[in-house]
């Protein structure tokens, strides 16, 4: 009899547990970055969920399609070869768990690892075997733009304003790369530290339009040098890194709908934190069909999502 595509084999608690310890034990990376391979990994997971499109009901993390040129070499995912590459081992040592599940699930152990709140997370995505079904380039934002843009592209998903400023939230979290985005430096002092602090940083400073050597537009905020940062300067520590925002980041002030949500969330970690587990887990869920009890209903062209 041919297997039931929509009766895959769903894994164990336990079998889960190991896959999440695993996470954890290979967020530690002292020679990458801040130290963490944690913000890259949420990343992944974000871009292969945001390519989604609510009304073709296509793109999404189902599918794992960034293993593919067709939308790993789109230039908005230059970088998350790390990420993925951070996973590959752990693929390795658990076959049975699909990419698409692999990806998001490190998000969802990372955010809480740094501090983050739980996330639900639920299991049963698919790996796409060919990139026919792999979303066109072009759906992720770009950086250099405003909030016109950035209610194109997530309501383009199905989220309101509330949503995408609490989305951007996860600014708080890791850096931009001149080699991979154009862009240079992080939004906070503490990147592996998932916190409220992008909506304070946001609201307290000044923040300065400047170009950058490579033609790139951001700002940034000069801390005031304070008698601690020029004492350890005499001592020959580093002078601390300016912080930076995208123009993304700062259409998030000037927009009158997003900036009260913006304020909201600096004023209030704990509602940020539950706004943020909401919205990352209905982002994680974009495309993805389940039935009543929470089983995915592949369509008939996917691979099953369990293999034994
Ligand atoms: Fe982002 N993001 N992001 N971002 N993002 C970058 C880094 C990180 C935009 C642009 C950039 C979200 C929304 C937006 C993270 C999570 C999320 C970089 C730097 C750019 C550019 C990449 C590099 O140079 O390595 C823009 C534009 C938007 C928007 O329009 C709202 C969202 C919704 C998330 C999320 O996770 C929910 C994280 C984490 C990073 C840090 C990555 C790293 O390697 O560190």
């Amino acid at each position: 009899m041919a297997a039931d595509k929509n009766n895959n084999k769903q894994p164990t608690a336990a079998q889960l547990d190991e896959v999440k310890e695993a996470v954890r034990k290979l967020l530690h990376q002292p020679d990458y970055d801040d130290g963490s391979a944690g913000p890259v990994l949420v990343r992944l997971a974000w871009h292969s969920a945001g390519t989604y499109c609510a009304k073709t009901n296509t793109g999404g993390s189902n599918g794992a399609g960034m293993r593919y040129e067709k939308e790993g070499g789109d230039p908005a995912n230059a970088g998350l070869q790390h990420a993925r590459a951070f996973l590959e081992p752990l693929k390795a040592k658990f076959p049975w768990i699909t990419y698409a599940d692999l990806w998001t699930l490190a998000a969802v152990v990372a955010i809480k690892e740094m501090g983050g709140p739980e996330i639900s997370w639920k299991g049963g995505r698919t790996d796409f075997t060919d990139d026919s079904k792999v979303p066109p380039r072009g759906r992720l934002p770009d950086g250099a733009q405003g909030a016109e843009h950035l209610r194109f592209i997530f309501y383009r998903m199905g989220f309101n304003d509330q949503e995408i400023v609490a989305l951007s939230g996860a600014h708080n979290l890791g850096r931009c790369h001149a080699d991979r985005s154009g862009f240079q430096g992080k939004w906070v002092n503490n990147p592996t530290r998932f916190s409220n602090q992008y909506y304070k940083l946001l609201l307290a400073n000044d923040w300065k339009k400047t170009t950058l050597p490579n033609g790139v537009t951001q700002f940034v905020y000069v801390e005031e040098e304070d008698d601690g940062a020029a004492a350890a300067e005499e001592e020959g520590g580093e002078k601390p890194e300016s912080l930076m925002m995208l123009p993304t980041d700062i259409a998030l002030l000037s927009d009158p709908a997003f900036r009260p949500w913006v304020e909201r969330y600096a004023a209030d970690k704990d509602l940020f934190f539950e706004h943020f587990a909401a919205v990352f887990a209905k982002l994680l869920e974009l495309g993805i069909k389940r039935d009543a009890s929470g089983k995915v209903i592949n369509d008939e062209n996917a691979e099953d999502g369990y293999r034994s």
